[in-house]
């Protein structure tokens, strides 16, 4: 009944931490070779990930709160460009992404705060290399933070909680991709950070040119051992980080390896640590905190922890049920004489895109054989309207071939594929050409790659936004009989459970889709990508509780495969010191 291990897990923390000075608020920020230098003061500082989009602004006092408790100096998180500029020059700073909110609350709280400053993905524009586009439109954005911070008096020059900013991430990884244009815009990218005059140092990750007097730092599992330290005497030696695959097995490190690790660190002069995000977000409520990809921002993590069980509908309405429309060829407009990459197609405004074509099948009831291949992530295939199969890829290769057996009538089939992408590429050199979706398909070895294609972005439900209350009128949704069928909507209204600890919902009956509370996306979920363990990477999907009213909460879930909605439940999550 009770999840122990947590507490074997955290205590070896608090006792470092506690020995900890608590923060002393805003002044001169400067480093040395041993360690950063606030007020004059060297410091050894624990820091840890809060990534503020990944909760609600409701939930932050209190994760800072167990944060500070936790015995922490710092809050890191990264700035999402994406989520701050969804459309070029469209600004949104409201709810969930109300940065200057988030910092203030830390500053409340007495913490300080690394800002990992982007740039993060923007499409259309070259990512991460000499580009004068992508340059104007990363200086723009960074200088747009910078003034948004300095404008509330945010950065601890002054007299605010920011003591360090990070420009750029990782680049060091993809920088050899790029030749001699990776190093010139390194150049470019710290003269251009440090040209915005915070007041306080820039740290680059992974980037062992950092160029002066940008510091460069180490991410990773185990920094005590691979850091190759800073590229000066004249810089401390700072960690910055060290996320679950759907299809993997969670990672959970013991407290034992985390504890040698940072001691080693420090051993050998290392004067930050950061706790980046934990594999398990249930327990993050307590020590930092994962938190969730809401809407379609990201990939998974996941969650264990001890759970009340209770099936929804017993004390909720019965399930509706709305099957999805199979478009065919005839019902698309965007038309193609080749297969378009989805990525490029989509623009990221949709998991789904349909791909159809029609077949003339010369013979009556012949039985064939579908040959199709996916640059990524997942695919369905129907034939005049019923599944004949569904294949994915995985973290580790995107690609696949998908090979069905299928009955072909005489005269016109239509074939239509649902292609699926599970988020975007995040890390890598030439992001923006990165493709998914179809790349070549066959019927019965016959080559149809090249035939008129036609094209749907995004399901007919998603149009209608009937996750929402006012959305869900516009169709007509069913009762819910015992079987289901593939690319089916799914949904009910439950009432709150009581009391106020934290609400998740076990998909563990359901396959791979997507769910809504509220007309909120609580994200992603993929049960039926099992780990080799033949368990799934998650089950419990956490539904803040501040998206919640007491009674009437609109569940909606999108089912690509079959699952039974009637064993889905609503969890609340404790966890207890024994
Ligand atoms: C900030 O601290 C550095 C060394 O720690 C010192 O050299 C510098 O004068 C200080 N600046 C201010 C404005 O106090
Ligand atoms: C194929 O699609 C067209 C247009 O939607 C429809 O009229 C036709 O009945 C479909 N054929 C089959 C075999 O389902
Ligand atoms: C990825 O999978 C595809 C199809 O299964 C295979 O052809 C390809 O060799 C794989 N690539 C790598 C890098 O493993
Ligand atoms: C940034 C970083 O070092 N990430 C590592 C986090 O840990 C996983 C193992 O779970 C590594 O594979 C990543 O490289």
């Amino acid at each position: 009944m009770v999840k122990v291990w947590c507490w074997r897990w955290c205590f070896p923390f608090a006792l470092i931490l506690t020995v900890l000075v608590g923060a002393v608020y805003g002044g001169n920020v400067t480093y040395d070779g041993r360690s950063l230098i606030i007020d004059g003061q060297h410091r050894i500082l624990f820091s840890g990930s809060i990534h503020y989009p990944r909760s609600t602004p409701q939930m932050w006092p209190n994760l800072v709160a167990k944060a500070k408790e936790g015995g922490l100096d710092i809050i890191q998180t990264y700035v999402f460009w994406n989520l701050h500029e969804p459309q070029q020059g469209q600004y949104n700073f409201r709810g969930r992404r109300n940065i200057v909110r988030f910092i203030k609350e830390i500053q409340a709280q007495g913490l300080y705060v690394t800002l990992r400053i982007g740039p993060y993905i923007e499409s259309e524009c070259t990512y991460g290399s000499d580009n004068e586009q992508f340059k104007f439109h990363m200086q723009r954005f960074a200088a747009k933070i910078v003034n948004l911070m300095k404008s509330a008096n945010l950065y601890a020059s002054q007299g605010g909680p920011i003591i360090l900013s990070q420009i750029e991430n990782e680049y060091g990884n993809v920088e050899g991709a790029f030749h001699e244009k990776g190093l010139s815009y390194i150049r470019w990218a710290a003269q251009m950070a440090v040209g915005l005059q915070t007041g306080v140092p820039w740290v680059m990750c992974k980037q062992d040119n950092a160029p002066d007097p940008v510091i460069n730092t180490c991410n990773g599992m185990q920094c005590g051992k691979t850091f190759k330290g800073p590229n000066s005497p004249n810089k401390p030696s700072l960690w910055t980080e060290n996320w679950t695959i759907f299809g993997e097995v969670p990672y959970i490190r013991s407290a034992e390896d985390i504890a040698y690790n940072v001691a080693l660190f420090i051993a050998k002069r290392g004067s930050y640590i950061n706790y980046y995000m934990s594999r398990d977000e249930l327990l993050d409520l307590m020590q930092y905190h994962g938190g969730t990809n809401f809407d379609r921002i990201a990939s998974a993590f996941v969650t264990t922890s001890y759970y009340d069980e209770a099936p929804l509908d017993e004390y909720a309405e019965k399930w509706k049920v709305y099957k999805e429309v199979i478009p065919s060829f005839d019902d698309t407009s965007l038309r193609a004489n080749t297969l378009l990459d989805q990525i490029s197609t989509a623009k990221d405004t949709s998991d789904y895109m349909w791909y159809t074509f029609r077949f003339i099948g010369n013979s009556p009831n012949g039985q064939s054989i579908l040959s199709a291949y996916s640059q990524g992530h997942v695919l369905h295939a129907f034939v005049n309207g019923n599944v004949v199969g569904s294949a994915h890829g995985s973290h580790k290769n995107a690609t696949f071939v998908m090979e069905n057996k299928l009955d072909l009538i005489k005269g016109v089939n239509n074939i239509s594929f649902l292609s699926a992408t599970v988020g975007l590429p995040n890390s890598g050199a030439y992001l923006e050409h990165k493709v998914a979706g179809l790349s070549r398909v066959k019927v019965q070895g016959r080559d149809v790659t090249n035939q008129a294609w036609g094209y749907q972005v995004g399901l007919l439900g998603e149009k209608l936004q009937i996750y929402t209350a006012s959305g869900s009128s516009k169709i007509q949704w069913e009762s819910f009989q015992s079987s289901t069928k593939p690319l089916t909507w799914y949904k009910t209204t439950f009432d709150a459970p009581e009391g106020n600890d934290p609400v998740v919902l076990n998909l563990a009956s359901m396959g791979k889709g997507y769910t809504w509370v509220n007309g909120q996306g609580i994200g992603r979920y993929w049960v039926s990508f099992i780990t080799p363990q033949g368990t799934p990477s998650q089950k419990w999907y956490h539904i803040p509780r501040s998206l919640l009213k007491s009674t009437g909460n609109l569940l909606v879930l999108l089912e690509e495969e079959t699952g039974n909605p009637h064993a889905i439940t609503l969890d609340t999550v404790y966890i207890t010191s024994q």
